[in-house]
């Protein structure tokens, strides 16, 4: 390894890697760090999504991203965005390294802290990356968190976090916030509309959840989805729809205990499965599922 490669770290992910952490886990931004490429990475990124998701994200996300004045005008600088976004609810976003430990990711959340990833995916992972970069995190998170009673549902869900993992349940709350924050759908007087950061920054998914017959698309259930395992390196088999971030708060309020008591009892539910009880919108034909794994 040349003397080069370990002075200057070469991508941004890299170079975050090695920063200075706090306590929190919270690292400086170094808006300034960021090159001429990585901020062009950004452009193209929400340029992508641009063209895809006027009609089908909600009309809350819509309004937040021109409220916050996020645009294409390279990666933002959390310390101004958090200004203008603790305006509007009281939440800031803190520059971190990459996932943190979920007890620092859950008490940041119940302080209404969102953790973003200060680094950008490099050419090779444009379409997929596994970890949330932070074109994943403050282009499909931080948006919604203008939205009143979404961010109210984001702080119970950090508290809940918290209780969950003393309780050992974090495996069933790991998948609500699957099933919503990542990839859930709404309901809208349009028609279905998409409010998960997962889909928001995937140009494909954001197609695909609305449109291709194959995904199975039920009424959300918190008890349902807290049983369904999911899929983490492919589009979902099943998108859950909520009424409305109001009533999404409302279903998930309250003490998880007796919650967590049927779960333990109740076995898993397969990710392309329909059960009894459900409210199906759209039961898929699982066509590019099979189609994959027939290639
Ligand atoms: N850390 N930065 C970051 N972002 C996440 O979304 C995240 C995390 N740590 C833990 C975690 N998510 C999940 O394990 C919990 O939501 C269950
Ligand atoms: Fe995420």
């Amino acid at each position: 390894m040349s003397s080069a490669s370990i002075a200057s770290p070469s991508t941004s992910k890299e170079r975050y890697t090695t920063a200075k952490r706090n306590a929190d886990h919270t690292i400086d931004q170094d808006w300034a760090s960021y090159t001429a490429e990585e901020h062009s990475r950004w452009d193209r990124l929400f340029r992508r999504a641009q063209e895809v998701l006027p009609g089908r994200a909600c009309v809350e996300f819509m309004e937040a991203m021109n409220r916050l004045q996020l645009s294409q005008s390279g990666i933002p600088d959390m310390e101004k965005l958090s200004d203008r976004l603790e305006t509007l609810t009281g939440w800031r976003v803190v520059p971190v390294h990459g996932l943190v430990p979920d007890d620092v990711f859950f008490d940041h959340l119940a302080n209404k802290r969102f953790p973003a990833g200060a680094f950008i995916r490099s050419e090779a992972e444009m379409d997929y990356l596994e970890e949330p970069d932070i074109f994943h995190d403050i282009f499909g998170h931080v948006p919604l968190l203008a939205n009143p009673a979404y961010s109210d549902f984001i702080q119970a869900y950090g508290k809940g976090g918290q209780r969950a993992l003393s309780m050992g349940r974090l495996a069933n709350l790991a998948r609500l916030y699957w099933y919503t924050v990542e990839f859930g759908l709404i309901r809208s007087d349009e028609g279905l509309r998409i409010f998960g950061a997962g889909i928001m920054s995937s140009a494909a998914e954001s197609v695909f959840c609305l449109e291709d017959p194959s995904p199975n698309r039920i009424g959300f259930n918190l008890e349902r989805v807290m049983r369904t395992n999911y899929i983490i390196d492919d589009f979902q088999q099943t998108y859950f729809v909520i009424d409305s971030f109001e009533r999404l708060l409302d279903d998930c309020y309250g003490d998880f205990t007796t919650l967590y008591g049927r779960l333990a009892a109740a076995s898993d539910i397969e990710a392309h499965d329909i059960v009894a009880g459900d409210a199906v919108l759209n039961r898929g034909t699982m066509k590019y599922f099979r189609d994959k794994a027939a290639a």
